[in-house]
């Protein structure tokens, strides 16, 4: 068997068709140019919108396969998944959207090589970071109170809501059991795998150019669910009694699916 790849890109889909060509391009580019080895792992939730085609057809000319999943949709799953199957010595996990500069891979994984690095995030929020313009006030409410609920299980960290992050496997193997729903797979595996010490690297966050946010209000209340799994582990750990917050959270999640009923 032919050495392991420095790192696997592992990359959750769910209807990208349009973006999964560009996206490939322009990792393998930022890989070519940093001198370094990838495999590139599309996991896709059965989306039926031609991006296995696609990626079919990238495999001729870039070092890219197919991860296909049916059954539950989740993102978080499908990036553990791509996880358990990959090569590579380092893991890196990113969108397909053109969100994530695939040309700040390199620097993410320089960062995670500098000791005592554990974990590295590409991170909109850290000095240096941003996210392009066009945000609405709901949206960036929204990320800020995400970012503040989970504050105490993550410390300084100013970006934990991430989906641009990379990790070594060896730190990935350690993991406690992982349980994630949603969205938020950086924040289980900054807490699974217990990493006390975690970069940032500035980002652009660009806007999404093609297709559609899959993010609703469904995912909002998985978070809290995720939330409240992560904040048990954590009080276990520690002896706490954190009833009343699970309590809130609990009633947090009705309101959300409620409204989530009534928007439809
Ligand atoms: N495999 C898989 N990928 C998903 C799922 N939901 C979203 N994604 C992918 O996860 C990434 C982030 O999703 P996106 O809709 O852009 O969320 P947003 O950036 O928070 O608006 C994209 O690459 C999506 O295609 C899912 O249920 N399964
Ligand atoms: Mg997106």
């Amino acid at each position: 068997m032919d050495n392991p790849p420095l790192v696997s890109i592992i990359v959750p889909t769910y209807r990208e068709e349009a973006n999964v060509r560009p996206l490939v391009c322009r990792v393998a580019a930022a890989m070519e140019c940093a001198g370094g080895t990838c495999e590139i792992l599309i996991v896709d939730d059965d989306s039926r919108d031609g991006t296995d085609l696609a990626v079919q057809e990238l495999a001729d000319r870039f070092p890219v396969r197919l991860i296909a999943r049916t059954g539950q949709r989740d993102l978080s799953l499908a990036v553990l998944e791509g996880m358990r199957q990959a090569r590579g010595q380092n893991l890196l996990v990113m969108d397909a959207d053109l969100s994530h500069p695939p040309e700040q891979i390199p620097q993410l994984l320089k960062a995670l090589e500098e000791p005592p690095t554990d974990f590295v995030i590409g991170s909109r929020y850290v000095s240096g970071g941003q996210t392009e313009e066009g945000w609405g006030v709901f949206r960036r409410l929204n990320s800020w109170v995400a970012t503040a609920l989970c504050r105490p299980l993550v410390g300084r960290v100013t970006d934990p809501m991430a989906g641009f992050f990379a990790l070594r496997r060896e730190t990935f193997e350690r993991a406690d059991p992982l349980d994630p729903v949603g969205y938020k797979i950086g924040l289980e595996l900054i807490c699974r795998c217990r990493c006390r010490h975690v970069r940032e690297v500035p980002i652009v966050f660009a806007n999404r150019a093609r297709g559609h946010s899959k993010l609703n209000l469904d995912q909002q209340a998985r978070y809290l669910v995720h939330l409240g799994r992560l904040y048990r582990s954590y009080a276990r750990g520690w002896g706490l009694a954190i009833r009343p917050i699970l309590a809130a959270m609990r009633a947090a999640i009705a309101v959300v699916k409620a409204l989530s009923l009534s928007s439809g």
